[in-house]
């Protein structure tokens, strides 16, 4: 399993994906900043040119979404899926599919201060997706209740950033899931591997969100 990978990327939940699940992998350094992701060969792999993405012994998936999915279901024993005849596979990819169609969009939307029509672009806005998640978590301390899922990589890895950028603010319901999220063992390797690469690298450190 090659991951198509990048420090301080969106290839990270790939990397917290597979360290949750302890699957074998290595590491394709595709050095988006110099603009590698146009190079011929990668394009194959994602016509968009972005990362991450994965090669799985001649099986090529990109969009992170897509990505989690893929090795959620590829290895059910790592239990961050929810099997197809399960009755909770219904929302469980509802919320595989909710941050990059709804957060992410929203909080572009929100970066840009664009004012968007609410009733007609598909995330609404920042605020019904806040609203969202937080109706969620009031079941238990993941979107599914118990279990943690790739759904739960997709949304805690998100907020975090848009705690950074303060598109969110960092604290109440959100916070609180976030610091469960980024507390477990799969995300501090992963997210060792990342400071480590980023800092051989010569880039700079991914900044941690704190409530002050
Ligand atoms: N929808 C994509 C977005 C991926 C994305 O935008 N990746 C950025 C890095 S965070 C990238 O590769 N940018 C390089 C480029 O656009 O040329 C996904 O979720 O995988």
């Amino acid at each position: 399993m090659k991951l198509f990978y990048w420090p301080k990327t969106r290839a990270f939940r790939a990397l917290w994906m597979l360290e949750e699940m302890r699957a074998p992998y290595e590491l394709a350094f595709v050095n988006i900043r110099a603009g590698a992701q146009n190079d011929a060969a990668f394009s194959r792999v994602n016509p968009m040119s972005k990362l991450p993405a994965l090669d799985d012994s001649g099986v090529r998936v990109a969009e992170s979404g897509a990505v989690l999915l893929y090795l959620a279901d590829r290895y059910p024993d790592a239990r961050l899926g929810v099997p197809a005849d399960d009755p909770a596979r219904g929302r469980f990819l509802q919320w595989m599919f909710f941050t990059g169609s709804c957060l992410e969009p929203a909080m572009a939307e929100r970066m840009t201060g664009a004012q968007g029509n609410t009733f007609s672009f598909g995330w609404g806005d920042l605020s019904r997706v806040e609203h969202a998640i937080e109706s969620a978590l009031e079941e238990g301390p993941w979107l599914l209740g118990e279990p943690f899922t790739a759904a739960d990589i997709l949304l805690a890895s998100t907020l975090q950033i848009a705690f950074v950028a303060r598109l969110i603010e960092p604290d109440g319901v959100l916070f609180d899931y976030v610091e469960r999220a980024v507390a477990r063992e799969g995300y501090e390797r992963a997210a060792q591997i990342d400071h480590r690469e980023a800092e051989r690298l010569g880039l700079k450190p991914h900044p941690r969100a704190s409530a002050d």
